[in-house]
């Protein structure tokens, strides 16, 4: 079995946008009742039994987010990112991601294909290698799932 916390798993990023850190405080009803803690407890779980490492951060800056994308760039593996309002507005994040050369997952918890309009632009999309869109927070599980699946293919 891999040690989950050996230096040789793979290394997932797992990157948060704006507002996130409101999670399971308001509107249940789009975002369900559980806290960004209890996502980051969720994926600590599932990636120690996928023997994989994960950072997991929350950002409500757009300049931050950007960063850690170039952080990701240098030292993970894949990265799962929920860019929050950002997947529709902010080009310098699709750039970011766009220079990261790795499985990237796109989770939106809501199913934004069935919300406001202005959330049906995603410039996130275009550059993720998939997308988990109103799966609650099972679509952060799901990428890792996938992560693992992909990055063990030869
Ligand atoms: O469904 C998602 O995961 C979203 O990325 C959540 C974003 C929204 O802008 C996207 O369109 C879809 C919003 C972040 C959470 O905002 C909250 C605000 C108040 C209370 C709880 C969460």
């Amino acid at each position: 079995m891999t040690a989950p916390d050996s230096q040789s798993s793979p290394l997932v990023f797992i990157l948060n946008g704006p507002n996130l850190d409101l999670l399971g405080q308001r509107q249940p009803e789009l975002y369900g009742r559980d806290t960004l803690q209890q996502v980051e407890e969720l994926c600590r779980r599932t990636a120690a039994e996928l023997g994989l490492r994960i950072d997991f951060r929350q950002t409500n800056s757009e300049g931050t987010l950007v960063d850690y994308l170039h952080e990701a760039r240098i030292h993970a593996q894949a990265i799962i990112i929920n860019p929050a309002a950002y997947s529709h507005t902010s080009i310098a994040v699709h750039d970011a991601l766009h220079a990261c050369d790795m499985p990237i997952y796109e989770v939106h918890v809501s199913n934004t294909w069935k919300r406001d309009s202005f959330r049906h632009t995603d410039y996130v999309a275009i550059v993720a290698t998939g997308q988990l869109n109103g799966l609650g927070i099972d679509g952060y599980a799901l990428a890792l799932r996938q992560v693992a699946a992909v990055l063990q293919k030869p």
